[in-house]
């Protein structure tokens, strides 16, 4: 039988337990990857495609060093973007949804993963104290959930622009602060980024509603029509939460669509402690929350809720005879989808929620704020450091000594220490520490200041004194 119809699953589950057992080695004993100068892919790594098949072994061993070579993002010493960590429960769920394959457009297609798809959204609905008339679903990441606010508040704001365009200017505000999808958002919605108005943070990164108010007079008397406010829950950098009241309060004045960016730490809506960070939120239209950053699932796993459901119907229903052949709207959330084949995100999210319950995700979520006060608490007790961020927020932010971020962070990176990214605020350029990784330790966090002052006192601090 040619190669190309061998059923081969058994073995290749098989090997891909033996190849995720090498991995977990790896990641223990090199938490970060052995740097790859990009020259070097095409000599260290044989990623080709050939005309004729591999060898098993030829492809196993290939599989080994691309192991070796990708950037461990589960590691103790991952600490670069807004994610991180591995729970085994979201991961089991992730690898079944894998092999179920199912697309979540049709009752027909999904079965029950619609159903646990909507279990999820609605859980999160009533959390936000949103009834009966809310209705969310997922997307391919906070970018693309946040497109889905913006176009639901388009639509709300001129609900011709669905069948004939945009013939009006809209205006959008979000602070200067904010995720850089809200100009490319504004872009793909016909919306036009001159339209975005970056609304000036105070000291703390909080969008300054004060200036909100302002602007949105201003665009008033030009003519202009204001159509979204996005607030944040925790901006990219600092992590900072927007006062979602006062932001709500100028919204409802002026019937502008309130979305909430929740995709960094949305997640406080599970702690009873850090619930009060997005106090004024649940005043929203639209809330975005990604499980894939500070809830441990793999990526990507971003909801949006919507308070009235009406909007997701508007927005972004449309028929195709060839799909929905049975059951109601309702069963069938291909018509409140951005897409169409939509891989099960839901699956992985569900079973950890299931596993560890509310309270598990709720402890998850203190610990990385306990994780970030404990690192905090360390920059202020040690004078070579300068701390830039402020308290009740997962993002650290400091400089260590006199070495610029930038040039620490590339090194630890580029002699494979530490993975960690800087980020600027104002004047400021600093390192940004994430406590993302629920999985980390007190003493994890210890080893990374550890880590971070040896490798500099070895390596940065004469070339830069
Ligand atoms: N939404 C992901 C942002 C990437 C980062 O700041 O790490």
């Amino acid at each position: 039988m040619s190669s190309w119809n061998q059923n081969t699953i058994h073995s290749d589950l098989r090997l891909f337990v033996d190849l995720t057992e090498e991995l977990l080695r790896i990641e223990e004993e090199q938490p970060v990857a052995e740097y790859l100068e990009i020259s070097d892919l095409s000599t260290k790594l044989d990623l080709h495609l050939p005309d004729e098949p591999s060898l098993d072994q030829e492809l196993v061993d290939e599989l080994k060093r691309l192991i070796h070579y990708t950037p461990k993002t589960a590691s103790k010493m991952f600490f670069n973007q807004l994610f991180g960590g591995r729970h085994g429960k979201a991961m089991l769920g992730d690898l079944l949804a894998v092999v179920l394959n199912n697309s979540m457009y049709t009752y027909k297609a999904g079965g029950p993963q619609i159903q646990i798809e909507k279990e999820l959204t609605e859980k999160i609905a009533s959390m936000l104290g949103w009834g009966e008339d809310s209705l969310g679903t997922l997307a391919p990441g906070g970018s693309m959930t946040n497109l889905m606010g913006m176009l639901m508040a388009r639509d709300a704001k001129f609900p011709d622009a669905v069948e004939e365009g945009m013939s009006t200017r809209g205006i959008v505000y979000t602070s200067q602060a904010s995720h850089y999808s809200i100009q490319k958002n504004a872009a793909f919605a016909g919306i036009g980024r001159a339209q975005v108005r970056a609304i000036a943070t105070n000291a703390k990164g909080r969008m300054d509603t004060k200036k909100l108010k302002t602007q949105i007079q201003n665009d008033i008397a030009a003519g202009l029509t204001p159509m979204l406010v996005n607030a944040t829950a925790g901006t990219t950098v600092l992590g900072a939460f927007d006062p979602f009241e006062e932001i709500a309060d100028i919204c409802q004045a002026h019937e502008i669509w309130m979305h909430v960016d929740g995709a960094y730490c949305g997640s406080a809506l599970l702690s009873k402690r850090y619930r009060h960070l997005i106090s004024g939120a649940e005043r929203a239209d639209s809330f975005t929350l990604n499980a894939h950053k500070m809830l441990r699932t793999p990526l990507s796993c971003s909801l949006i809720i919507v308070k009235d459901k009406k909007h997701l119907y508007h927005s972004f229903s449309s028929d195709a005879s060839y799909l929905y052949q049975t059951h109601d709207d309702d069963m069938n959330p291909g018509k409140i989808s951005l897409q169409c084949g939509r891989r099960n995100d839901a699956l992985k999210f569900w079973c950890l929620w299931k596993s560890i319950g509310t309270s598990g995700l709720e402890e998850m979520v203190d610990h990385q704020f306990d994780l970030a006060a404990k690192a905090r608490e360390y920059v202020r007790d040690h004078p070579d450091y300068t701390l830039y961020s402020h308290d009740d927020t997962v993002s650290v932010c400091f400089n260590y000594k006199d070495i610029p971020a930038e040039l620490l962070c590339n090194s630890l990176y580029e002699q494979s220490e530490i993975m960690v990214g800087f980020g600027s605020f104002r004047e400021d350029t600093f390192v940004r520490l994430v406590t993302i990784n629920s999985g980390n330790s007190h003493q994890d966090l210890q080893d990374f200041f550890a880590h971070l002052e040896a490798f500099a006192k070895k390596h940065l601090e004469v070339s830069v004194s």
